[in-house]
């Protein structure tokens, strides 16, 4: 990647670099790609203060780290983050129309939310910074810098997938969602059936026209979407013995990690353990499902609800086959170390990774690259993971058909060595060429094309704009030398 200019990284949540735990796929993509490039880390820090305490921003520095947080109101965190964020934006989103809560009052704050972050990050900004914002709370964030004066290049990262433009349309504020994108210079979505969906949706709601450049017409900006999948950190996974191996013992444990949310499809995969423990007794004993389910946004009620279901499904299976020396389903409902992650999946014959509907999925990644290339486990993916455009040699299932889940984990459960093993290597093989530092290294190439671009068509007519530009095209001219002398692997696209 090119290491001139900063690069600002906004996102709704910033983690706590000295905390020993973190869980989420955004925060992971993020500390990964700084690790890599200076600059800075701007969001919410978890904290819920009260309003005059909430304006100033807080710098830490820890492991080459730099984040810069504020905290949030009550009504901020209940209108902002759990209202229009994910009662309205994470469903709908996810094709969940039927989860969705248009409340009153979610929006304004929404919007308010992200003019009051932009007021404390506008000021930070420098000329030559690249300014990344990621994900679906704060898809009004470009428009808040503009109406700031920031001239710089702005990219979205959308780690969600696109629901179809018919499900967007029922959000009812549609076009000024359309609007804040036009703000951007470049959006970056997981898959190629996103973007279908986006532009799709843009045609729809606000008569955007399709150039043939491939740009997007909306309102009066001209936007580039493009496809980066986010990708993990390989070595993070890699282990440099042959520790933590698969237990050959039996039960063989099959691994499940993921957020306990109701696109993650863990009803689905229990009920589907379940049948096939029902049809299959020979397995009986001889297999374990963990499935490790940290908690995350509880005070929402459909997740009040799929814990409940969860916990009653669990304990029913367990119930009916369970013996006094063996529990079918290890169902934990917390958040583990990070550096345990590796070797439990490591040790698991299989990875299962079954959401209705996913952004990418990155557990699936980190199965991967978690595995003894001479002895590695399965993959099961549900083909509705972004992750399946990509690692089409894991097992694809369709999580909505038990059948097809239960015949998938025979399938998994009995592989061959030799398919395991060539199956493997071809996964492993997409997963190390479109790494975390591919996504990240490729999606700035093309956000800081997309801002020459915005700036080389305004520029005749502003002063402010072409010494914008100018100082852009000396930044890109720099990189692009120092990245030749640095021989450095070129951006995947
Ligand atoms: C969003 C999109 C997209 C999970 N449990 C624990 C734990 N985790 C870590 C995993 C992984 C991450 O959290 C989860 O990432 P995912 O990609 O699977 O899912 P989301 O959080 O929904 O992420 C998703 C992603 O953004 C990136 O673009 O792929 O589609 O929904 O890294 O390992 N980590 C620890 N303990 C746990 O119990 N330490």
């Amino acid at each position: 990647m090119p290491v001139l200019s900063r690069l600002v990284m906004v996102s709704n949540r910033v983690i706590d670099l000295n905390a020993a735990t973190q869980a989420g796929g955004v925060s992971v993509a993020i500390y990964d790609t700084l690790a890599r490039h200076p600059g800075f880390w701007f969001g919410w820090n978890g904290k819920i203060e009260e309003e005059n305490d909430t304006a100033a921003p807080v710098t830490t520095t820890a492991d080459g780290h730099t984040t810069v947080t504020v905290s949030l109101t009550a009504d901020d965190y209940n209108d902002y983050y759990l209202g229009y964020s994910n009662s309205v934006l994470w469903p709908v989103f996810h094709n969940r129309l039927d989860l969705a809560q248009f409340e009153a009052g979610y929006y304004a704050r929404y919007v308010a939310v992200n003019a009051k972050l932009a007021d404390v990050l506008a000021p930070l900004i420098e000329p030559d910074d690249v300014i990344w914002i990621h994900d679906y709370h704060l898809l009004p964030m470009a428009l808040e810098l503009r109406r700031r004066g920031i001239e710089n290049p702005i990219g979205y990262f959308l780690h969600i997938p696109v629901g179809s433009a018919q499900a967007l349309l029922a959000i009812p504020e549609y076009r000024e969602l359309a609007r804040s994108l036009s703000a951007y210079d470049l959006i970056g979505l997981q898959t190629p059936g996103d973007v279908r969906n986006l532009i799709d949706f843009l045609l729809q709601s606000v008569s955007g026209r399709l150039l043939p450049t491939g740009r997007i017409r909306v309102f009066d900006a001209e936007l580039d979407i493009g496809c980066f999948p986010v990708g993990i950190e390989p070595s993070e996974f890699a282990s440099p013995d042959h520790s933590a191996q698969i237990e050959s013992s039996e039960p063989s444990r099959i691994i499940g990690i993921d957020r306990l949310d109701y696109t993650k499809g863990l009803p689905q995969k229990f009920r589907a353990f379940g049948k096939l423990l029902e049809e299959y007794p020979e397995y009986r004993r001889r297999i374990v499902l963990s499935q490790f389910a940290p908690p995350t946004r509880e005070s929402v009620e459909a997740y009040a609800d799929i814990k409940s279901e969860l916990e009653s499904l669990s304990g029913s299976i367990n119930g009916r086959y369970g013996e006094l020396d063996w529990v079918p389903i290890n169902y934990i409902h917390r958040t583990m170390p990070r550096n345990e992650l590796r070797d439990i999946y490591r040790s698991s014959r299989v990875g299962w990774v079954t959401p209705l509907m996913d952004g990418m999925n990155l557990v699936a990644k980190e199965f991967v690259a978690s595995q003894n290339p001479q002895d590695p486990g399965v993959l099961i993916l549900s083909k509705f993971a972004g992750a399946a455009a990509q690692l089409t040699d894991a097992v694809l299932v369709n999580p909505y058909d038990i059948n097809d889940m239960t015949q998938g984990l025979r399938t998994a459960l009995e592989m061959p060595a030799e398919e395991r093993l060539a199956r493997h290597e071809k996964l492993s093989s997409v997963v190390h060429e479109s790494d975390s530092a591919a996504w990240s290294s490729s999606y700035y190439s093309a956000l800081v094309k997309a801002g020459e671009r915005r700036l080389g068509r305004t520029a005749q007519s502003s002063p402010r704009m072409n010494e914008a530009l100018d100082r852009l095209k000396t930044a890109i001219k720099k990189n692009s030398e120092k990245s030749s002398a640095s021989g450095r692997r070129a951006a995947h696209a």
